[in-house]
């Protein structure tokens, strides 16, 4: 069997070391040894607080750009003012997980199967630590989140008090605030914890909420559409694959997909509405429970994480009206009506991205593997070749590309989850991935509460007419 390339890697540095031409540092040694996360993660911290504040002490005061009433009044877009670890998106490229791309880690990244996708424990240790992890080291992870993840019966008991068509982001926010009320951070926190230690508490707290996420995403899947049987956890399998168990899927490629869909909607830097939020509600000490049903609550909205059940819903109200096999033609008045009727056309268009997004890509690549005969996947490629000149011609649409919404749906639907509801959940699930390893960097860091400066109408309007009068007067 062919090496994979952490593995040649390694094999290489290991003959470097033993033919002398390089000295192992101890640190590379300890790293391909640890397989507990929060070891490593231990052993990272002190270097990141003196890189932090060596950053600070030199260049604290150099500027980052200016800020203007547009983008004041504008959704903050354009402003750099936050820092954000585990993940940096380039408009024109899109998302890179600590340096890598998404093809860098479906190469680099451990895989359940061989030429596999990446499975989710190896992209949240790469989060986490910066470093591709050993296939033992993401295993590790597997059993680790295993261990952790029942759920105590109030949560079903919250979930259950709500009725039976509360929407699945509803019931999803619901049961993570019950399962709030095992917190070790607050715990801590009332005991007098002190500040140099929040972050142990808060990756316990990410890491139970983390293992716990499937068990409670799946019974909130099979509640509103199965019955509510509950499918017990299959230990044995990794955490994407067993999530699809849970759902009560059989098939090895729905594995293979959930291990790709949980790995690639892990992290949009910090910007972004639910990963905002998280941050920004973690900065006040509420511990990740509290943050994260947050930062869910932003997810659920139509122009984020929702987006992807819209996509669903208008592709299949398409196929209803003018048919899967429609005409460049027909497909082009299907979306000018859209716009016509005051709606934006989901899963097109991003606050930042300004070319196709790379998971659109990747989620077309596996479809051109797994599906390439049917015939939602054909229309989703036929739509790709019609909305961005439709988006273009409104001369306002500053990215006509599609995002990662537009294709989740035809993948999930083509292997049985056909229930577009549900679609924000497994998105929620995970983007837990992203912003719970920062959160605990966040704290790592000793980063301050959030608090930036707002300002009325009124007050925009004298400080711009006073910049008027001295520009003039110069
Ligand atoms: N369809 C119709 N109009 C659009 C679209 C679109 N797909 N994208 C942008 N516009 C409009 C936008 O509503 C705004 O109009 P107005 O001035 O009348 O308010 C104008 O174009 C300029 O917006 P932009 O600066 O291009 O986009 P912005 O950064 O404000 O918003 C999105 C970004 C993602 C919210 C926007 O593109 C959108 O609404 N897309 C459709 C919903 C969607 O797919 N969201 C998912 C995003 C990814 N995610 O998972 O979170
Ligand atoms: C995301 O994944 O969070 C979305 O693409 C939205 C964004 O980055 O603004």
């Amino acid at each position: 069997m062919a090496m994979g390339g952490r593995a040649r890697g390694v094999a290489s540095k290991l003959r470097r070391i033993s033919a002398g031409c390089e000295i192992a540092p101890h640190w590379w040694f300890r790293r391909l040894l640890t397989t507990d996360l929060r070891s490593r993660l231990a052993e990272l911290i002190p270097g990141e607080q003196e890189r932090l504040k060596k950053l600070k002490k030199e260049h604290g005061s150099v500027p980052l750009g200016q800020t203007t009433v547009d983008m004041a009044i504008g959704g903050m877009r354009g402003i750099k003012g936050m820092l954000w670890e585990t993940s940096l998106l380039d408009p024109e490229e899109g998302i890179r997980f600590r340096g890598l791309s998404i093809p860098e880690c479906q190469e680099k990244l451990p895989a359940a199967v061989s030429d596999g996708e990446p499975i989710p424990e190896g992209l949240f240790w790469l989060l986490v630590t910066g470093e591709v992890p050993s296939k033992e080291q993401a295993a590790t992870l597997t059993k680790d989140w295993a261990s952790r993840s029942d759920i105590p019966g109030h949560v079903y008991d919250v979930v259950n008090a709500l009725p039976i068509n509360a929407h699945p982001m509803t019931q999803l926010t619901a049961g993570v605030m019950a399962l709030q009320t095992d917190s070790e951070f607050q715990k801590a926190y009332e005991k007098g914890i002190h500040k140099s230690k929040f972050w142990e508490p808060v990756y316990e707290d990410s890491m139970n909420l983390i293992a716990r996420l499937p068990g409670l995403a799946s019974y909130i899947y099979q509640r509103t559409y199965h019955g509510g049987k509950l499918i017990e956890s299959n230990k044995s399998l990794d955490y994407g694959a067993n999530f699809a168990h849970m759902l009560g899927f059989k098939e090895p490629k729905m594995y293979e997909l959930m291990r790709l869909y949980l790995s690639i909607h892990s992290d949009h830097e910090g910007g972004n509405v639910s990963a905002h939020t998280v941050r920004l509600v973690g900065s006040a000490l509420s511990d990740p429970y509290l943050s994260f049903a947050a930062g869910m609550n932003g997810l659920a909205g139509p122009l984020h994480g929702l987006a992807n059940q819209e996509v669903l819903r208008w592709i299949n109200e398409a196929v209803e009206a003018i048919g899967a096999d429609a005409s460049k033609e027909k497909l082009t008045k299907y979306v000018k009506d859209t716009l016509n009727s005051g709606k934006v056309v989901p899963g097109y268009g991003h606050a930042v991205l300004r070319k196709t997004d790379p998971r659109y890509t990747c989620q077309r690549e596996f479809a051109l593997k797994h599906l390439p005969d049917d015939p939602i996947f054909k229309m989703v490629s036929n739509l790709y070749e019609v909305v961005p000149d439709i988006l273009l011609e409104t001369g306002k649409v500053k990215n006509p590309w599609p995002n990662v919404d537009a294709h989740s749906g035809v993948l999930l639907q083509y292997f049985g989850l056909t229930e577009e509801n549900y679609y924000t959940v497994l998105f929620g699930v995970s983007r837990a991935l992203g912003v719970l390893a920062q959160l605990v960097w966040d704290r790592a860091l000793g980063l301050p509460i959030e608090r930036p400066k707002s300002m009325t109408m009124g007050w925009l309007e004298n400080y711009c007419k006073k910049q008027t009068v001295t520009a003039k007067k110069k």
